[in-house]
């Protein structure tokens, strides 16, 4: 629909319709005042309009040249040249005027659809670690600002580094708490990163301060275990390492990683690869223990089988599961969700 478009002629001087009435100067005022008029319009319809009004059909113009016929002699060579240059000087102002505007329109579309291509893309998601990533990194943070270096090995593990060395011998209880992916009779997925740290042991001599973050496996699978699960564990040998300096450097990781002073308990237990052995409880805000970790002095049989000497060092370990941790530090209650991938759980953690 085009909007209807007033042009208003009242402004140009009302001449006679009667061509052998007008005079030059009438027709130059008349002209002018056209080309103001001409010059003023805004927008392509008012300009149509006016075409037709100034040199249509039943405009004064086409009125007075109809009268043309009628003139002889010198008159009509003089009124027809008054009327020519008349017809010449408004189409050259509608001409002009067209293109002023079709330039003028050129230039809004052109600002109206720019494109600041600085912009930064609509809809664009920024990715984010994922929290097990972080938790691991919060728990590094702290060991290697204490001095220790982080140390990685295969998850593709033989019986001997995975459990012999370790002093789980075959047949040994703990071998079935441990429900292994076996390959065959020698290899399997290794079901703690305790592999790491013998490796390191028989590769480099005491000192020795190591974390080992890593991917194990148990064939286990609940609300808290996950076939799949991350470690992390760590050994400190020297000749002066001792129990007490195990539990301060516990307490203070602990207190660190969840970023307030903790209750903490050390509760004997038994692991065949240290001695004596010990777990780890913080007491939580409903006044219940929550055991978070495991630790003791690495048994003098783990040493020699690393060929250090065991009366002359000494070393103590520990180890968690990270996955606990990231469940405690975000008070969350299934561990599946940490491998669903499961973008609403994810991005939870950005
Ligand atoms: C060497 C010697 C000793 C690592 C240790 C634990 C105690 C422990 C568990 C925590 C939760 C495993 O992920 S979990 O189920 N770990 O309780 N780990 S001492 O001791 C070592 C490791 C390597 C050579």
């Amino acid at each position: 629909m085009t909007t209807p478009v007033a042009t208003d002629l009242s402004a140009l001087p009302t001449l006679s319709s009667t061509l052998s009435e007008l005079n030059e100067s009438q027709l130059n005022e008349f002209t002018a005042g056209a080309e103001a008029l001409i010059a003023q319009t805004s927008d392509v319809a008012s300009l149509q309009e006016l075409r037709v009004q100034l040199t249509g059909k039943k405009s004064a113009l086409t009125q007075w040249s109809k009268q043309m016929g009628s003139l002889d002699g010198d008159a009509k060579k003089t009124y027809g040249g008054w009327l020519h240059s008349v017809r010449s000087r408004i189409q050259v102002a509608l001409g002009a005027q067209q293109e002023q505007l079709a330039a003028q329109a050129l230039n809004d579309k052109l600002a109206s659809e720019r494109i600041d291509i600085t912009l930064p893309a609509r809809g664009a998601q920024k990715g984010h670690l994922h929290p097990v990533t972080m938790i691991t990194q919060r728990m590094q943070q702290f060991f290697v600002q204490a001095g220790f270096n982080v140390a990685t090995g295969p998850e593709v593990e033989s019986d001997y580094y995975n459990f012999e060395a370790l002093n789980i011998p075959s047949h040994h209880p703990a071998r079935a708490m441990h429900d292994t992916f076996y390959f065959d009779a020698h290899y399997l997925l290794r079901t703690h990163t305790s592999p790491v740290q013998i490796r390191t042991m028989e590769q480099s001599a005491p000192p020795i301060r190591i974390i080992c973050p890593g991917r194990v496996y148990r064939n286990d699978s609940d609300q808290t275990h996950s076939p799949m699960f991350h470690q992390l564990e760590g050994l400190m040998v020297t000749e002066s390492s001792t129990f007490a300096e195990l539990k301060g450097l516990i307490n203070e990781f602990l207190e660190a990683f969840f970023g307030k002073a903790l209750t903490v308990r050390f509760r004997p237990s038994f692991f065949p690869f240290t001695e004596p052995s010990a777990e780890v409880d913080i007491l939580d805000d409903n006044g219940k223990w929550l055991e978070v970790m495991g630790c003791g002095m690495v048994h003098p049989k783990v040493l020699t089988n690393c060929g250090i000497d065991a009366d002359k060092y000494t070393g103590f370990a520990f180890g968690m599961g990270i996955e606990r941790f990231a469940m405690l530090y975000y008070g969350i209650d299934d561990l599946r969700l940490f491998f669903q991938n499961d973008v609403r759980f994810l991005k939870q953690f950005g």
